[in-house]
């Protein structure tokens, strides 16, 4: 497959590299996109050295596919030329998740969606961390509601919100400052934020809201009662989860724990005697999303689950999603000659 990634310079698409090498990907080329700033710089690839391009609609169309990491305005400008030119396009951003038209995808929940799809859009990561443990939970015990409570990493704000966090902590620890902010609302800091993206008329956030709509159309469940709380704070790149549900059937932690233990991309790491749940500092760099702390929540009598989980942002929650919807594609998808 000739393989590109527009947005290639940024978090998500340096690791989106990493991800295509480790998992073999059938790349025969692969391109690398960027701004003119970045455009003639050589970087290291699992592929081999690729110099990096200067994105333009011209340049993407011998592609078979496209990862973008870009924004949402850049894939709407482009997403839909290089769909026309042939290109099957995987799309990070949040241009066209909930459009009916194009299938929202976490392949350990609705591969089946992909089907001969040539645009198809990437989850917003905390979406994807949750519903992959959430859906077999569903499955097994059936859902009446969700209350999320979410602690997501800089890396959500990119390469620059991680430079942030580590700069501004220097700035306290080393100058004896105070930390000041500039891709974050207030400073990350020693601080935790209780604002991700933009507030809606209804007092929640856009972040919040995300999930909501997400976790719906990636589950199926269009009236699927959802509230989320997100909140930044000072880690790097793993988003953690206090999760609530209330199931149509009973359920207990031991047969959740067996649930979440047969499932797809969950690793069960519950031994709190022993001091092991679920942390930023494990999950970073693993495929998995660490789900622990698994407990009966009283409130909902014997169908109420609390649980918490940890997931890699920049893997499940973008990169390696996009590439296994892209290792889904029929035939690995081929545009016509
Ligand atoms: C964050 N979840 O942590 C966001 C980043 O819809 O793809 C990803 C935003 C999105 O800031």
């Amino acid at each position: 497959m000739r393989v590109g990634i527009v947005g290639a310079t940024g978090a998500v698409g340096r690791e989106l590299v990493d991800v295509l090498g480790r998992r073999a990907f059938p790349v025969t080329s692969l391109r690398l996109f960027a701004s003119a700033r970045s455009a003639g710089t050589k970087t290291k690839t699992p592929f081999g050295d690729v110099t990096i391009e200067e994105f333009s609609d011209a340049a993407v169309r011998d592609l078979d596919i496209a990862l973008l990491a870009v924004s949402g305005d850049f894939a709407k400008a482009h997403a839909p030329k290089m769909v026309e030119a042939g290109v099957t396009v995987i799309d990070n951003s949040s241009a066209f998740r909930l459009q009916d038209n194009v299938p929202l995808v976490v392949p350990e929940v609705n591969a089946s969606a992909i089907g001969a799809h040539r645009l198809i859009a990437n989850p917003n990561c905390t979406t994807a961390i949750l519903v992959v443990a959430l859906e077999p939970l569903r499955q097994a015990f059936g859902l009446k509601r969700v209350i999320v409570s979410t602690y997501q990493a800089a890396s959500g704000a990119g390469a620059e919100g991680m430079t942030e966090l580590e700069r501004e902590s220097r700035r306290v620890l080393v100058d004896g400052e105070k930390p000041q902010a500039e891709v974050f609302r207030w400073p990350l800091a020693f601080n935790v934020i209780p604002q991700i993206d933009v507030f809606q008329p209804n007092g929640y956030t856009k972040e919040e809201m995300k999930v909501v709509w997400e976790s719906r159309k990636i589950m199926g469940v269009a009236d699927l009662p959802v509230s989320c709380t997100a909140v930044r704070i000072p880690t790097m790149r793993v988003h953690a989860e206090a999760v609530t549900i209330e199931t149509e059937r009973p359920v207990t932690p031991d047969a959740a724990r067996e649930v979440l233990r047969r499932a797809a991309g969950v690793k069960v790491v519950d031994d709190p005697a022993n001091g092991l749940y679920p942390m930023p500092i494990n999950a970073t760099g693993q495929d998995d999303v660490e789900a622990g702390r698994i407990r009966a929540n009283p409130v909902f009598g014997d169908c109420g689950l609390d649980f918490f989980l940890c997931g890699d942002q920049l893997l499940k929650g973008a990169a390696l999603n996009a590439v296994q919807i892209a290792e889904r594609l029929p035939g690995l998808a081929r545009k016509a000659a």
